[in-house]
This record gives structure tokens, C-alpha cells and sequence, in this order.
């Protein structure tokens, strides 16, 4: 059988220098990580992209095998397209809210689960896991136990913390495994990887989805801030150096909840632009920007923008209201 990465999970090989799980020859035969993990792990370097893997491919894979699933989503990406792949696994399976330390104070865990429960008919159990290390995983591991599940797949899409999880989880099980390799970066984990923690738990990591219609695969661990923009006329936000632009038909406050600021990916832009999509917002409803972050309407409000409607949804918002 074939020694694996046990960085990313990739099949150790020496024969492409480009292609995954490459080690040279001459380390192949001590070798545990491949030599993109290697210098990811210890050199700081960035992972060169992969090609992504498909959400649908992944996902018939598992729904014929008929293990247990975990699936993980962090908040900003909770949103239609995640939330139809979650639906579409067949499995018996768990929804985990994870990064739940860096949701704004006024949402609260119970709060997010009824939200996410409701807007997206979700049946499956919900369970929001705040942080890493202890009171994060071992809600977790806890559940599993009581639910006598002792293994599981670990699916969602990049970057929403898979491989972490499993590196938290040993370390609260002081369980002896190679630690898997994690990133900021999209597209760490390159093929499914089976890590047995204890007697009791074995977890199978997996390449994380990439979203298509996202404006942004990568992510800041940072707190969710509320970034609030008074608009006046001829000023409108601009997203991703210039390239979409929102404006508020009758200058009304403007209120973003997002882990991005300023650095060109979401800023006030002082000049008039010419915008022909119109949509009216309801009351209490949010604008969901896939990889950018949430803007909250209090009011109705008509808004003018150049974002391509499959890369936003308008839901009930979460911040008031309703599930308050
Ligand atoms: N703040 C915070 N950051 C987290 C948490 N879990 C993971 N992260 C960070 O999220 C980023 C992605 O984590 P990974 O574990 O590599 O995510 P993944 O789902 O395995 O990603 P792929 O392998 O690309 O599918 C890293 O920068 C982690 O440090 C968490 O609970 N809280
Ligand atoms: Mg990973």
C-alpha cells in the first residue's frame, strides 16, 4: 500500500515534482510529510493551489460509503449553496457551526442553531463550537460518545477548520498522531485521510469544497466586526479594489458584519458610479455576500449594485429581530 502524507493526505510519490504528495527519491523511504506540507509546516511557504475538489463528487463518494458525517461551516459561509450540499448528504450527520468565539456578542450559540434550523429546514443535529483546544472540540468528541459514534467523516468546504479540528481533538486526547497540516489558505487538505484518535474515535479528514460563486476563498481568523458606513448620496461601498459596488438609494446607514476590513476588500468609495441592478430589501432582512461578509437592512431599502445575483442571498436577519 501506498505510504501517505500525513499532511494533506495526498499518496507520498516521487516521480512529479508538480503533482501532489511529491517527496525526492531520496526521502521518500523516511518521508511523513510531502514536501509542499513540509515546507508549508516549517518554512511558513504558501500552498501552491491544487486543482479543487468537486462538492458533488465528494459527496456522492461518502453518501455510498454509510459512515457517520461531520460537517463543518463557519458562520459568514452559512448560506444556501453550503447548506443544499449539507442537505444533500445521506448519511446519518452532524452540522458544526464552527469559529463560534468570533461571532459579535449579541448572537448567541442558541440563537445561531434556531436561525440556521429554520431558514434552511435543517432536521440534522446542530452544534456550534466556540474556539479551539478544550471547550471547543470536546462538546464535540462528548456528543459522539454519548451518540456512540466511533467514526466519522469530517467534510465543508476549505478553510472552515476540518483539519484543525482533528489536531485540537488529539491534543485534548492527548493521542499521539503526526499533526495535520492547516491553513489560512484554501485547498490545505488534497485527499481523505484517515486518523484514528483513540479506541473509541476514529475521524476521516477530507478536501475541503471550494464554494464557485464565493468573491473570496480565503479567510481571516479574526473576531466578526460591525464596520457601519454613513452614506450620503454619491458615495456608495466599494468590494474587491473596485470591482463591485453597492449603493443605498436614500443614503441610509450602512451596517456590515464581516472579519474583513479595509484592505481594499471592503471600502467606502467617494464618487458617483452608475449601477443598473436594482433590489429592494425587506425590513429586518440581511444581504449575504458569499466571502465577504453580511450587511444588515433595519428598513426596507432599495439598493443599486453590479454583484452578480448568484453571488449574494437576501435572508431574515439574524441580528434582531426575531431570533433575538
Ligand atoms: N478562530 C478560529 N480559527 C480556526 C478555528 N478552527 C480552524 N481555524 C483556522 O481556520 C483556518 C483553516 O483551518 P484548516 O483546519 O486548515 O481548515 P480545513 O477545513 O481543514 O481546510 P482545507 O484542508 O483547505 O479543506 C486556519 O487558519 C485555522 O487556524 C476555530 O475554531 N477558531
Ligand atoms: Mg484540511
Amino acid at each position: 500500500m501506498n505510504k501517505i502524507c500525513y499532511g494533506c493526505g495526498a499518496p507520498l510519490q516521487s516521480t512529479d515534482k508538480d503533482a501532489k504528495g511529491y517527496v525526492p527519491v531520496n526521502k521518500i523511504k523516511d518521508a511523513t510529510y510531502c514536501m509542499r506540507c513540509f515546507r508549508m509546516m516549517h518554512y511558513g511557504e504558501q500552498a501552491e493551489v491544487d486543482t479543487p475538489k468537486d462538492a458533488k463528487e465528494i459527496i456522492r463518494k461518502v453518501n455510498k460509503d454509510n459512515k457517520y458525517v461531520i460537517f463543518l461551516v463557519d458562520y459568514l459561509n452559512i448560506n444556501k449553496y453550503v447548506m443544499d450540499l449539507f442537505q444533500s448528504i445521506n448519511n446519518e450527520k452532524l452540522l458544526v457551526i464552527n469559529k463560534g468565539e468570533l461571532l459579535p456578542d449579541n448572537i448567541t450559540y442558541d440563537m445561531l442553531k434556531n436561525y440556521v434550523k429554520d431558514i434552511y429546514n435543517i432536521n440534522a443535529p446542530i452544534k456550534v463550537k466556540g474556539g479551539t483546544a478544550n471547550h471547543g472540540v470536546k462538546s464535540v468528541y462528548k456528543y459522539l460518545m454519548d451518540e456512540n459514534i466511533h467514526e466519522t467523516y469530517l467534510l465543508g468546504i476549505s478553510n472552515s477548520g476540518k483539519s484543525t479540528f482533528i489536531n485540537d481533538l488529539a491534543d485534548v486526547l492527548e493521542s499521539k498522531i503526526n499533526r495535520i497540516n492547516t491553513n489560512k489558505h484554501a485547498n490545505t487538505t488534497l485527499d481523505f485521510m484517515r486518523v484514528k484518535l483513540n479506541n473509541e474515535l476514529t475521524l476521516i479528514d477530507s478536501p475541503g469544497f471550494i464554494m464557485p460563486n464565493s468573491l473570496n476563498n480565503d479567510v481571516t481568523n479574526k473576531d466578526i466586526k460591525m464596520l457601519s458606513y454613513n452614506m450620503k448620496d454619491d458615495e456608495c461601498i466599494q468590494l474587491l479594489n473596485n470591482k463591485y459596488f453597492i449603493k443605498v438609494s436614500n443614503g441610509t446607514p450602512i451596517t456590515f458584519y464581516t472579519n474583513y476590513e479595509s484592505d481594499n476588500l471592503i471600502k467606502k468609495y467617494f464618487k458617483e458610479v452608475e449601477l443598473s441592478d436594482e433590489i429592494t430589501i425587506k425590513a429586518n432582512h440581511d444581504l449575504v455576500i458569499y466571502g465577504i461578509g453580511i450587511i444588515r437592512f433595519k428598513n426596507e431599502t432599495t439598493i443599486k449594485l453590479n454583484i452578480p445575483s448568484d453571488n449574494y442571498e437576501i435572508r431574515p436577519s439574524i441580528f434582531g429581530g426575531t431570533y433575538e
